[in-house]
């Protein structure tokens, strides 16, 4: 179906009220539904899943520290809205169809509130999985202000319940961010950027399966990946928002099934990125393009006070599907995500844009106490599917990663396929210390790293805090942590949504530490 843009204005979600608000704790409770939801005036109301009956779910906001407790509740039907693939981990014939639990991603919470894939309940809680203890979830946010996000997480159609439109924004907040008088209040806007396909009827497609099956395929089955051919920004389709002349913080996160986004703007301003996944940059970067894979989020000011009232500036994105270099650029989405439409200033803008934003203590090559090889595989399964893994292990295997608590790690990410990972690791944020080229035709005959250049430092928008990274192709990319302070079960898999449903997420134990290991260190 084919959509006029910019029709309509974006919607900003709304702030989530607790129910409840004590000096100890704050209580919220969250219901999913069964929705209606317009996606753009054109289009005939839309049969989707809601937090709270919204799309995207209500913003939560929160104070660091601030002791939150949430009833996830789940008031869905018990059929899906979309085909679900029964032979997948989680799904086989005779489990409940619609299965539920919320993952806050990038928050360090205990195993019983992070939301393990096997903690899932379906409607008031008739059935629950066998990893679930608990009906509130506890959130301490002992972490830094940022931009994190919850969504759906339930084994097997995390990608059918994320595209169902289970995915919200939760923001942490202190008086360290509030004191630099960054632009704030309605001058500072989430964007929830996502992708969609519709049918004619206006109700929402999701591929069966791939095209033209080959015969040992099911007859509902995974893809490799969907890409929607409609761009929703908050719920919205293509929308135009108008902006005052002046400065405005976006919080922009990609909630996209697979796909990426390659963004500019066609004034050719420049992006003022100030935040990563897990909060404030060192300092502000400035860049032409910024590129955004699923579940990764960039804080960005852009600064409108010299463009004339009246000028169209559209945010655009180049990114190709799949993995941002697959054969065609973006063909379905003519390159456009939303257009901002300049209007004069109401009042002064009196938000700056500080040098320095805060201090990020990078973890010394010294303390890294383990080094740990996750590779990225792609094999088959039974049905000659494509199946990607990590460690050539399934989701179902068990445990091979278990850190101690208080000890940083070392992870490298070996992808020597050919398509980006966006690679996430429950209950931490890592630095991304580096990537190094290698030769994959050597690794993939022989299991030898054989390098092929020096180690490349990320970018400076990557010398953040991050939850998610992208592992790129024919690289070694390493990320390094500090696990705990909790104890138990996590999991970390790719975040193309398509991917961890088949199968390319495991489990991981954090463990409580044995002895304190005082030889590990290369000062001795
Ligand atoms: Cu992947």
């Amino acid at each position: 179906m084919k959509l006029k843009p910019f029709v309509d204005p974006l919607p900003i979600p709304r702030i989530l009220k607790p129910k409840e608000r004590t000096k100890d704790k704050t209580y919220y409770e969250v219901t999913m539904r069964q929705i209606q939801h317009q996606f753009h005036s054109k289009l005939p109301p839309t049969t989707c899943w809601g937090y709270e009956g919204q799309i995207p779910g209500p913003t939560i906001e929160v104070e660091e520290g601030e002791n939150v407790h949430i009833l996830w509740k789940n008031e869905l039907p018990d059929k899906h809205l979309l085909p679900v693939d029964h032979t997948l981990h989680g799904s086989h014939e005779g489990m409940p169809e619609v299965r539920t639990v919320v993952h806050l991603h990038g928050a360090n919470v205990d195993p019983e509130s992070d939301g393990h894939p096997d903690a899932w309940f379906t409607n008031g809680f008739a059935k629950c999985g066998p990893r679930f203890t608990q009906k509130v979830y506890k959130y301490p946010n002992n972490q830094p202000a940022t931009t994190l996000w919850y969504h759906d997480h339930a084994l097997g159609i995390t990608r059918l319940n994320v595209y169902a439109g289970l995915a919200g924004m939760y923001i942490i907040r202190n008086e360290q961010e509030r004191a630099l008088n960054l632009p704030s209040g309605i001058y500072e806007i989430p964007l929830v950027i996502q992708d969609k396909t519709f049918n004619e009827d206006g109700s929402l497609f999701y591929p069966s399966n791939v095209e033209n099956p080959p015969p040992e395929y099911p007859p509902v089955s995974i893809t490799p990946g969907f890409a929607g051919d409609t761009i929703i920004v908050n719920g919205k389709a293509w929308p135009y928002l108008e902006v005052e002349q002046r400065k405005y913080r976006f919080r922009i996160l990609n909630g996209s099934n697979e796909r990426f986004y390659r963004m500019r703007l066609d004034s050719g301003q420049e992006f003022i990125q100030i935040g990563s996944d897990g909060g404030l940059l060192p300092r502000p970067v400035r860049l032409e393009e910024i590129v955004i894979g699923p579940a990764e989020r960039a804080d960005v000011i852009i600064d409108f006070s010299n463009q004339p009232a009246g000028t169209s500036i559209i945010l655009t994105n180049t990114a190709r599907t799949p993995f941002d270099f697959g054969q065609e650029p973006n063909p379905l989405t003519d390159g456009r995500i939303m257009q901002f439409r300049v209007i004069p200033r109401t009042s002064e803008d009196t938000s700056s844009i500080p040098q320095f934003l805060t201090n990020i203590k990078r973890f010394d090559e010294c303390d890294i106490v383990r080094t740990r090889d996750i590779t990225l595989d792609v094999g088959t399964d039974k049905y000659t599917r494509l199946l990607f893994l990590l460690n050539n292990h399934d989701f179902i295997d068990g445990v091979t990663e278990d850190p101690a608590a208080g000890d940083i790690e070392c992870w490298r990410i070996i992808n020597a396929g050919l398509g980006v990972h966006p690679i996430h690791i429950h209950q931490v944020q890592f630095q991304v210390l580096d990537r190094t080229p290698f030769d994959t035709a050597v690794y993939n005959q022989t299991g030898r790293i054989r390098f092929t250049g020096e180690p490349e430092l990320p970018p400076a928008n990557e010398r953040g805090w991050k939850d998610t990274v992208q592992a790129y192709p024919g690289q070694i990319t390493r990320v390094a942590m500090r696990f705990g302070p909790y104890t138990g079960r996590y999991v970390y898999h790719c975040h193309i949504l398509e991917h961890e449903d088949h199968d390319m997420m495991r489990p991981f134990d954090v463990v409580e530490r044995k002895c304190i290991p005082v030889d590990s260190c290369c000062k001795k």
